[in-house]
């Protein structure tokens, strides 16, 4: 009985525990929202090296809250026809402050991580907010940010099991090139150029990003990681041809040094290292949690288009 009630006990402490862990923490004031389903906490051990520091010093303090006395870009919710998963699927579109059809904007392709949808990077780090801030502060060129739901898949709702849906998550290489890009290049005023297309994405969508990115040079120039999943593939295969790397504007690499998954970016960061590929290595204190992705985008969107 006396056995059973301890077991009981230590059990709850420590499912409190991983499930507290597992919860997003917010570095700023800005709300963010409690995903719908509560992030895995990866409990992998941590070694790091002497070189896993900051490359960026922490964003200024409200840099995520909305600024009254400034213009504002907007959010759509639009739909488009994949013709890769055979359904209609939905993308969350930034347009920045002043849009207009005269002009051509490059587009920023922001993926979400392996519990979310088209609406995650918005729940957990108002890209809308932070760029309208950088965009009003001279930091970031005005740009339109596409948020798609990289689970190409009949039903892309994260439900049940979320890593059963990992193939799902490679699938979306070519719902990406054929269904999106050809969607937001028809419907928006758009530059239709490499130096006009980025692609970063956080945990999940981060190794999206680099096993599209990477592997389609001549679709995009400026690429970001942002703790970066295990589905990354082993950087010899992401970048056989390292000289290729050259066309890169930029390759950008961030992880929290608290992340139980910091191995995968730190095996890329090693692998560009010695093989001298130009590349942005910030690793900053967080775990893997929403203040480790908003501090990223804010670092990411001011160095790119430029
Ligand atoms: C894994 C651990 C984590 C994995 C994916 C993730 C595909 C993704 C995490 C996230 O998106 O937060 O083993 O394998």
């Amino acid at each position: 009985m006396i056995t059973n009630l301890r077991i009981f006990l230590v059990g709850t402490l420590f499912f409190t525990a991983t499930f507290v862990e597992a919860q997003p923490v917010a570095a700023t004031n800005a709300p963010v929202k409690e995903p719908r389903i509560p992030r895995v906490p990866y409990r992998r051990e941590i070694a790091l090296n002497a070189d896993d520091k900051p490359a960026f010093a922490e964003p200024p303090k409200g840099f995520a809250d909305k600024r009254e006395n400034i213009p504002h870009g907007k959010l759509e919710m639009i739909e488009y026809d994949s013709k890769t998963v055979g359904t209609k699927r939905k993308l969350n579109v930034y347009t920045p402050p002043g849009y207009s059809p005269d002009k051509k904007y490059p587009v920023l392709y922001l993926l979400h991580g392996i519990g979310g949808d088209e609406t995650e990077w918005e729940r957990f780090a108002t890209p809308d907010v932070v760029l309208d801030n950088l965009i009003a502060d001279g930091k970031a060129v005005p740009m339109i940010i596409v948020m798609p739901n990289g689970r190409a898949q009949k039903n892309d709702r994260p439900e049940g099991n979320i890593f059963a849906a990992a193939p799902a998550f490679a699938t979306f290489e070519r719902d990406l090139l054929d269904d999106v890009i050809p969607a937001i290049e028809s419907r928006y005023s758009v530059e239709k150029s490499r130096e006009g297309r980025a692609l970063a994405g956080l945990s999940m969508g981060g190794g999206q990003s680099l096993n599209f990115g990477l592997t389609h040079l001549d679709t995009f120039a400026w690429i970001g990681g942002f703790s970066s999943a295990p589905n990354t593939k082993p950087p010899a295969e992401l970048l056989p041809d390292v000289a290729a790397a050259k066309k890169l504007k930029l390759l950008f690499l961030s992880c929290g040094n608290k992340d139980g998954l910091i191995n995968i970016s730190q095996g890329v960061h090693a692998y560009l290292k010695a093989n001298d590929v130009p590349h942005v290595w910030h690793v900053d204190g967080n775990a893997h949690e929403p203040t480790h992705w908003r501090n990223s985008l804010y670092h990411f969107a001011q160095d790119i288009f430029r």
